[in-house]
């Protein structure tokens, strides 16, 4: 049966780090104060299993495959961040903040199911706003993508429901219109067109070809940049899109667009994720001499820029967002071991990925492909190995994504997004405690830490995102929007061979439009025979 969450008692709560189902995390840290959990949605897995014939069984919630360190890791950086706030006594004094975060697996379907399950709280099907026993849950972070956060959002919205993003950047999320109580720590694409259009004209690019995933990251963003830079001097080549659903024959006619054109200068907004397949087909067809603009997503993506891809990739210029360092973080990730909760199936698989090997007595699956003819290995579904883990493999050894911790962008503002909604919290509670008037009608009231709704909550994280997390200060404004500034990278190789990402510029643009476009053209390194490309018509 399609799987709802039960609701969260306190006993339950006295546990630490409780797992849920298959792929759902829940926790305290302690029980004994009062609580209040904040939810969250990542991408730990890249997709889930499509069913053959659905209708010849009772709908289920499909299962996940593909384990995805990165999404992993701001999971970690989600619970990190609440074991933080709990530890300081400067804010929410006495309330201890749990958590209740779900898979998306990176679609649609996943993320509307858990969207519900946050409101319903249990298999009702008329969604409440809270458990009707145990904690309440005060706000959502996530989910991913901005086509899910879109999904998700509408429904949330629906509730006067506080969300707030730390990957979406879409600049649909912008609209209060539809998305009334969506806020976000990743500046909206807006801000990152506008740097590319600038980046065009500075080089001055005129014949340039785009290419966008298939979703409201991708083909918008793509139309902003379309907008800015379009002019009597600077053309489009081609605009190609890449499926969302793996498919060969739609990533081949992009392959061909790309090995037809004459445009040398190449814009891709996609997430690592949909753009790594196109990228295994370009690589396949010697495709060389162009120059890739690559949109923040994928810009520092340990899938993407690998040592193999340099070739075709080498003089990347894209662009990033505000990096951070996150203290304690590193430390908290390398606390992982699936001995020490049997229940864990996400350590347990973790490692199995991690290691090559198969836990023993368990029979969580790991390395698991069911999509069909992925290039490379076609209809192989299981890449397990015989080998069983000892658990005496060493996590410091490990050389993956999800103990980088040099290039702290999204898990920084999955860590901003948790101090926001306990900043939010912190405020709603020092309304009562001041004794002052507070903002809610009639007789402009206060609400009560221990009882209020999500809409009072909203109020703050509406009118009140001001504050500072790692001595950064951070101001979300009233369409839940941040402006923080982006380093333009280029992509280079160092001595040993791998990819460096070297900072040639930066890119800065304020709420009122004031803008800042600084790229030191020396430090560039060109992929293309002609040094800095001439893309003409
Ligand atoms: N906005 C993308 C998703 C995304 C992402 C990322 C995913 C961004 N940055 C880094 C993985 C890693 C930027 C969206 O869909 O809005």
């Amino acid at each position: 049966r399609v799987f709802l969450p039960a609701c969260l008692t306190a006993e339950e709560g006295e546990e630490e780090c409780r797992l849920l189902g298959k792929f759902n995390l829940r926790g305290y840290v302690e029980a004994e104060d009062a609580i209040h959990v904040i939810g969250g949605m990542f991408p730990i897995h890249f997709r889930t299993i499509l069913e053959e014939d659905p209708t010849s069984t009772p709908p289920m919630s499909p299962l996940c495959e593909g384990f995805n360190f990165r999404g992993y890791r701001w999971v970690k950086a989600m619970i990190h961040a609440i074991n933080d706030i709990n530890k300081r006594d400067d804010i929410l004094p006495n309330i201890t903040l749990g958590y209740q975060i779900y898979d998306t697996c990176y679609t649609m379907s996943k993320t509307v199911e858990n969207s519900l399950a946050f409101l319903t709280g249990q298999n009702e099907t008329t969604p409440v706003f809270r458990c009707s026993s145990g904690a309440p849950l005060a706000a959502v972070v996530g989910a991913g993508g901005s086509t899910l956060s879109i999904a998700s959002s509408r429904i949330l919205g629906l509730y006067y429901f506080p969300q707030i993003g730390y990957a979406s950047s879409s600049l649909l999320l912008s609209d209060k219109y539809q998305f009334p109580t969506y806020l976000r720590t990743i500046p909206s694409d807006q801000v990152q067109s506008e740097g590319m259009a600038d980046l065009v004209h500075h080089f001055g690019w005129k014949w340039i070809g785009t290419i966008a995933a298939d979703d409201d990251y991708g083909k918008y963003g793509v139309k902003a940049f379309k907008e800015k830079v379009e002019n009597a001097y600077t053309c489009i080549a081609f605009s190609e899109t890449i499926p969302k659903i793996y498919s060969r024959a739609k990533i081949l006619t992009v392959v061909e667009t790309v090995k037809l054109t004459n445009a040398t200068v190449i814009v891709v907004y996609s997430s690592d994720i949909d753009f790594h397949p196109l990228m295994e087909e370009l690589i396949i067809s010697n495709i060389s001499a162009k120059t890739w603009i690559a949109s923040e997503a994928w810009i520092t993506s340990a899938l993407i820029a690998r040592p193999e891809y340099f070739p075709l990739l080498g003089g990347t210029i894209g662009f990033a967002i505000k990096r951070g360092e996150i203290p304690g973080l590193k430390e908290f990730l390398l606390d992982l071991h699936p001995s020490k909760n049997p229940d864990d199936d996400l350590a347990i698989e973790f490692w199995q990925t991690a290691f090559n090997c198969t836990w023993p007595n368990s029979n969580v699956p790991y390395n698991t492909d069911n999509r069909k003819n992925v290039t490379g290995h076609e209809n192989i579904t299981d890449f397990s190995s015989d080998q069983l883990c000892t658990g005496e493999e060493n996590l410091e050894d490990l050389n993956n994504t999800y103990l980088d911790v040099s290039q702290l962008r999204i898990t920084y503002n999955v860590y901003k997004a948790v101090f926001a909604v306990a900043n939010a919290l912190e405020l709603l509670r020092l309304c009562k405690e001041s004794g002052e008037a507070g903002p809610f009608e009639p007789g402009n009231t206060c609400a009560g830490i221990d009882d209020f709704e999500p809409w009072q909550l909203m109020y703050y994280m509406k009118n009140c995102m001001k504050f500072t997390v790692l001595d950064e200060f951070v101001h979300i404004d009233e369409k839940g929007d941040v402006y923080t500034p982006y380093d333009i990278l280029n992509w280079q190789r160092n001595e040993t061979g791998e990819i460096n990402f070297v900072k040639v510029g930066i890119f800065n643009m304020t709420g009122e439009g004031n803008k800042e476009f600084r790229v030191i053209n020396e430090s560039i390194f060109w992929n293309n025979p002609s040094e800095h490309p001439r893309s003409t018509c």
